[in-house]
């Protein structure tokens, strides 16, 4: 099987990322460095075990998990306290906010990743490097 999630992504497009931002009660300052960060996404993908960075000159988030196994999460600020499954790379989170989650696919040498908050749905659409 090969890991197809695994490599190093450079965002390209970014749809609704403010409001999403704005969902998750990000301050004005914040959202307008956030939105115009390059931001690179390193994954490592092992069996069912998953490590993903998002990195920017900003602020950086990493998470670990195996997908299946629920686990709580805590990221100052982003995440806050959640309580999160990852059914391959769709997650569902239970926190503070209603409706959240991610989903990440893959399409040749492009990475999808959809975050929703309440009703926000934003799109990054992230370009392999390596
Ligand atoms: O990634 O949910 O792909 O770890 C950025 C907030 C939120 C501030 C990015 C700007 C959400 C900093 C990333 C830019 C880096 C995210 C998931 C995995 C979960």
């Amino acid at each position: 099987m090969p890991a197809e999630f695994s490599g190093k992504w450079i965002k390209e497009t970014n749809e609704k990322f403010e409001n999403y931002l704005k969902a998750l009660n990000f301050d004005f300052a914040t959202r307008k460095i956030a939105i115009a960060l390059s931001q690179t996404k390193v994954v490592v993908e092992d069996g069912d075990k998953f490590n993903i960075k998002t990195l920017s000159t900003f602020r950086n988030y990493e998470l670990s998990f195996t997908t299946g196994v629920e686990f709580d999460q805590y990221t100052k600020g982003l995440d806050n306290k959640n309580h999160c499954i990852w059914d391959k790379l769709v997650c569902t989170q239970k926190g503070e906010k209603a409706n959240r989650g991610w989903k990440h696919w893959t399409d040749n040498d492009r990475l999808y990743l959809e975050l929703t908050c309440e009703d926000v749905v934003c799109l990054q659409v992230f370009k392999r490097k390596e």
